[in-house]
């Protein structure tokens, strides 16, 4: 019987997708898939190794880190820059951005963008957490220091960007540009191998997920947007099903197989929402874009956005593209000043 390919033999195979790269990229693909294997045998083990729990140290967004928060965060910066394709790292758990400057990767092309273990709140109480990551080739010269501009670029600056999912299996799914593949690990050898070719969304959805607990503090046209996929409707297949993990990559992955709209919108409280534009937002929105999707902060595309500061955050409304219409149409039309 013919097996599935490895990653490993999708990345040479599509080596194409890279056509200025001399396998640099490669390199650095491999290393993610690398580090996502040492995050994904610690997840698997966190109850017994006593690295549950809080550590107690906060991050740049005054989040208490998990310990498994910290440890992913320093295996992926590890192995990253001892493959020495990036010349630079930012990190929902750093408040800067780390410049490797040792002779191997200060002549590296890229700089990487992650959330070492996104929705590690809901590590105590195993639920699935992911990792993502986003690549863009470095702006300023090769050879010299990174600057924040090199991280500072609009999300249709993207080279490529994915997540590893840790949860009833782990997946790494990803795209170069070329479209979305999903990979399965398996433990037994040690490899991943493509599960999931060509992802695209469904022709249609019917999934929504959001925080209903921030109900009262949404804007008017969200508020709109929710009671109408809550009204019967069955030639739209509404009410809608509600699913909300509290795990971005776990909602994101369910809702881009089975189709549906994850939104994490402004409110009172938060007045760009919660999500970071950067190393949440942009990644997830390139592959949303890349399986038929549509991502956007409510008015405009999520990767037309020029980002000013490294942490900063976005409403974020993904998905179908036609509900990701809709929620945008309710927005439109119930302005508040
Ligand atoms: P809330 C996790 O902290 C995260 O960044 C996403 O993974 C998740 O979708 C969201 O925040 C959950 O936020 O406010 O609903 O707990």
């Amino acid at each position: 019987m013919e097996r599935p390919i490895t990653l490993g033999e999708f990345i040479v195979e599509n080596q194409k997708d890279f056509p200025y790269a001399k396998g640099e990229l490669t390199a650095l693909l491999s290393s993610i898939k690398l580090a996502g294997k040492m995050v994904n045998q610690k997840i698997n083990k966190a109850g017994l190794a006593q690295i549950l729990g809080k550590v107690g140290t906060e991050n740049i967004q005054g989040e208490t880190q998990a310990k498994l928060d910290i440890l992913a965060n320093d295996i992926f910066i590890s192995t990253l820059k001892n493959r020495g394709e990036i010349c630079g790292l930012a990190s929902e758990e750093l408040e800067d951005y780390i410049s490797f400057e040792d002779d191997i990767n200060k002549e590296a092309k890229y700089v990487v963008l992650m959330d070492p273990l996104d929705g590690s709140s809901n590590i105590d109480v195993d639920i699935t957490v992911g990792t993502i990551f986003s690549i863009y080739h470095r702006i300023s010269p090769e050879g010299t220091k990174v600057t924040e501009e090199d991280f500072l670029q609009p999300g249709k600056n993207q080279v490529a960007a994915g997540y590893l999912i840790y949860g009833t299996s782990t997946i790494l799914v990803y795209t170069t540009g070329n479209g979305v593949n999903g990979f399965t690990f398996d433990p037994g050898i040690g490899s991943f191998f493509l599960s999931h070719p060509d992802i695209k969304f469904p022709k249609e959805g019917s999934i929504y997920s959001v925080n209903e607990g921030n109900y009262i503090h949404f804007p008017k046209g969200i508020k709109k947007l929710i009671k109408w996929m809550q009204e019967l409707d069955k030639k739209e297949r509404r009410p809608y099903t509600a699913r909300y993990t509290g795990s971005l990559v776990a909602d994101f992955h369910r809702n881009m197989l089975m189709g549906g709209i994850y939104l994490y919108p402004q409110g009172s409280t938060s007045p760009k929402g919660k999500l970071r534009l950067l190393y949440e937002c942009n990644p997830m929105a390139f592959l949303t874009e890349q399986a038929g999707g549509k991502a956007s902060d409510g008015e405009k595309r999520i990767l037309d956005i020029q980002p000013s500061e490294l942490h900063e955050r976005a409403p974020f409304i993904c998905g179908n593209s036609e509900i990701v219409e809709i929620a945008e149409k309710f927005i439109r039309e119930n302005k508040e000043d």
